[in-house]
């Protein structure tokens, strides 16, 4: 319950309970799920008032429950926008009741940061880049062009715009790297196996997969070998976010390399919730700590795999 009589602020709820409301991006991938785990059982271990909102990867679904979270007068609204663009009128809504915004996840573009508190999440570009850096490395010795086919994620959103920029940005150091195709694949393994369908069918030769998730991965290797090759080894795979079937793929070399993206924000989320509810400062950004790795280090570490 918000407010309540007895003078209580807003979103305090009986004793002191903080209401969060939270709209997330969806379910569309393994990152997603643990995310989402991560955020409602912190919540929990937190005693903190969790409402919680799956958006469908929409926007205006987002848009709708952070409204639905004003409405309630809860006490801190988080959410992780599926795209960059178009928050700024929602986000004034949330200002002008006074309700403090924090971004989860994924960035917005608006240049008016003082529409949230801070934006705890990856450094997408970095991670676009460390995929490029490896790329680099593993065909140092090529003679030819290396071709490589890209999978974005959704179009519009923040990893896929910067994940795609990292990697451009690592490659560019010699002309023999060409990202002969690139296609979003919408984060999900059913759009990343058809995409990689029509790149396998279009493409006279592939060299090189890069996807901006595993889910679109491990779709693309259900492709890949549905037209006879193997992944991994006719078609090197780089991807992003170190899932636990992205891990499992990695270690039976199908994968080649994976940059952590890790999902379990909970903790630092609640703990910046409750600040923000006291009122306190908070940085304005703080970038989620996370690895890569390479086949050896997959076998390594994946049984103690949290997700
Ligand atoms: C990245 C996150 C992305 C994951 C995908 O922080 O927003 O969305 O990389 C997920 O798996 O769908």
């Amino acid at each position: 319950e918000a407010g309540g009589g007895g003078g209580q602020t807003p979103g305090s709820g009986g004793g002191g309970t903080i209401t969060l409301g939270f709209s997330q991006v969806g379910a569309e991938s393994g990152w997603r799920t643990a995310n989402t785990k991560s955020i409602q059982d912190s919540a929990k271990a937190a005693g903190i008032d969790l409402k919680f909102s799956d958006a469908q990867q929409k926007q205006e679904n987002q848009i709708r429950a952070i409204r639905s979270f004003i409405q309630q007068k809860v006490k801190v609204i988080a959410f992780s926008p599926v795209v960059e663009s178009g928050w700024d009128t929602v986000l004034k809504e949330a200002k002008t009741a006074n309700i403090p915004v924090i971004l989860t996840d994924r960035a917005i573009d608006s240049p008016d940061t003082s529409l949230y508190k801070t934006f705890l999440g990856s450094d997408f570009v970095k991670e676009g880049r460390k995929a490029g850096e490896w790329l680099t490395k593993e065909f140092a010795s090529a003679t030819g062009d290396v071709n490589i086919v890209e999978l974005q994620g959704t179009t519009g959103s923040a990893p896929a715009n910067d994940r795609k920029k990292g990697f451009a940005e690592a490659i560019a150091s010699t002309s023999k790297f060409k990202v002969v195709a690139s296609q979003t694949g919408e984060f999900t393994r059913a759009k990343g196996k058809e995409v990689m369908e029509a790149f396998l069918k279009s493409q006279s030769k592939i060299d090189v997969l890069y996807a901006h998730n595993d889910d679109m991965a491990l779709g693309a290797i259900e492709a890949i070998e549905g037209a006879g090759k193997k992944p991994g080894t006719d078609i090197k795979i780089v991807s992003i976010d170190a899932v636990r079937d992205g891990m499992q793929a990695l270690a039976d070399g199908k994968i080649n390399y994976i940059v952590e993206c890790n999902p379990l924000l909970g903790p630092q989320l609640m703990d910046l919730v409750k600040k923000v509810a006291a009122g306190e400062q908070v940085p304005q950004r703080i970038e989620t700590e996370e690895t890569e790795f390479d086949q050896a280090k997959a076998k390594e570490v994946l049984p103690q795999r949290q997700y």
